[in-house]
């Protein structure tokens, strides 16, 4: 054999090797082959079978075809001119092929079909039998909660109808507790892709879809304990740790209790960055995040304006003029003690303290007057809303659709100039935005973007 041909077979044999270790490793926080949750690992597994069978079908029709290629070799010169004996059209041999191939679709169709009608719903909770063959516990589809969620260019709106509560971007769930995700689109095809949980499904315009999950708590706890795997969104124990575990570019979770959601359907220029992700929580602590949402979402919750006549109890909060932040500013005053009619907010009263730092008020007021409120909801519920909703901001891990990590370098970031950050996105490209509008001049303007920043990370 000549050299160059020994080169090449060579190559061809350290191919697959080169090309193996290309791949990421399986357990990368976007991989398909580490399922963690019941609906993932039945496709995992219908995905398995079929690779083992094409591995056999494989090895049986390659090992065949060596076979006869060595058997039937030509042994002399004169052999190899003779055309030997013709013999196709065995019907025999023709007929078990068939046969042989129908068997093989059939293994494959039955647990494919069981995978759909599985996907479809979640199982009913009387339904004993289906349960015990899916090791589920009644109360934990019994009590699934249902998400509706709206794919929008080029972010998720996560509803919750159960609660009344509207988040984005960051899709919190109870980790022993089935989720039914109801899918809709407001613009073009998305898909949702949660690979470690849930699969993959389209968002079709005019159509509602549906899937749903339930992870699996000993999968993600993995021997660690909750506070290490699931520490609580609520408090911001779960943002802390992500961060102090993560670099943004890190390829696998920080803890087990994270996963990472993509778009999946080619929907325009920033498309590519439109992912999600998704938080598992103990029930205390999915209860708690829900109690927080709804008291920020409730109007008549929110501080209202100082009552001379009343009285207020240590705690309450208050709205009241403070000149300090410039003329006809308000503030939240906070009442450090119980407060007697007529004590009206006055820091050097002793009675009342602020409730946010001086940032945070006038980058509330920022908010409203270089109009942010235009496209965002905080503290409101708002699903028509043109961009995501900001409710509890500074509880969020990720920045613009689980693209950056939120912390105030990256908002700022993004607040100077979004479209540098992520191109093509819909805030600095949205209808009616120009070169005039204030959120396009923020580049230079240090002092705002700071406020702007401490006003939403202060959103806890
Ligand atoms: C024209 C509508 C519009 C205006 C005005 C607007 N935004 Fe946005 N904003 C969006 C959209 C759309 C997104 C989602 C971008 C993406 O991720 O593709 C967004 C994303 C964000 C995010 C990230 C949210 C998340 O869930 O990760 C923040 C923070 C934000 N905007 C702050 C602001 C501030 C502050 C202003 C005012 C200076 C502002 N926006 C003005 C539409 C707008
Ligand atoms: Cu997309």
């Amino acid at each position: 054999m000549g050299h160059i041909h020994k080169l090449f077979l060579r190559l061809i044999l350290v191919l697959p090797v080169l090309l193996a270790f290309g791949c990421s490793r399986i357990d990368h926080k976007q991989s398909a082959l580490d399922p963690k949750g019941l609906v993932s690992q039945n496709q995992f597994d219908v995905f398995m079978l079929s690779v083992w069978i094409t591995i056999f079908l494989f090895c049986a029709v390659g090992g065949c075809l060596l076979y006869v290629l060595w058997r039937y070799r030509a042994k002399n010169a004169e052999e190899a001119m003779e055309i030997p004996p013709q013999s196709h059209g065995n019907s025999k041999i023709e007929v078990s092929l068939i046969i042989a191939s129908s068997i093989i679709l059939v293994i494959l169709a039955i647990p494919t079909l069981q995978g759909v009608v599985l996907m479809n719903k979640v199982p009913d909770p009387n339904d004993q039998e289906t349960l015990d063959k899916l090791s589920l516990d009644r109360s934990q589809v019994e009590d699934a909660i249902t998400v509706n969620v709206t794919g929008k260019r080029f972010f998720w709106v996560f509803e919750y109808p159960q609660y009344g509560i509207v988040t984005a971007n960051e899709l919190v769930f109870p980790a022993s507790k089935a989720v039914r995700i109801n899918l809709r689109t407001e613009d073009v095809i998305h898909s949702f892709w949660l690979p470690k949980l849930a699969g993959k499904m389209d968002l079709m315009p005019g159509q509602e879809n549906f899937l749903w999950f339930i992870a699996d708590k000993d999968k993600i706890l993995d021997g660690k304990t909750v506070a290490e795997a699931m520490p609580s969104v609520f408090d911001g124990k779960m943002r802390e740790t992500v961060f102090a575990k993560q670099k943004f570019t890190d390829e696998f979770e920080p803890v087990g209790g994270l996963f990472y959601g993509q778009c999946a359907e080619f929907c325009g220029n920033s498309h590519a960055y439109m992912s999600f992700r998704a938080l598992a929580q103990t029930d205390k602590d999915f209860d708690m995040w829900v109690k927080k949402f709804q008291d920020s979402q409730n109007p008549n919750l929110q501080p209202k304006a100082y009552d001379p006549e009343m009285e207020y109890s240590k705690g309450s909060e208050v709205t009241f003029n403070d000149q300090s932040l410039g003329e006809n500013a308000q503030r939240v005053f906070l009442a450090s003690k119980n407060v007697l009619p007529g004590q009206a907010p006055n820091l050097s009263l002793k009675v009342w303290k602020k409730a946010h730092s001086d940032d945070y008020e006038i980058g509330k007021q920022l908010f409203s007057s270089l109009q942010c409120v235009q496209c965002h909801a905080v503290n409101r519920t708002g699903i028509g809303a043109k961009g995501p909703n900001l409710t509890l901001f500074g509880l969020r891990t990720s920045l613009a659709a689980g693209w950056m990590r939120n912390d105030p370098e990256s908002l700022s970031d993004w607040l100077k100039n979004s479209n540098d950050v992520k191109f093509g996105n819909l805030m600095w490209n949205g209808e009616g935005v120009d070169d005039s509008h204030p959120l396009r001049n923020l580049e230079d303007d240090d002092l705002k973007v700071n406020q702007l920043v401490a006003y939403l990370l202060e959103q806890i």
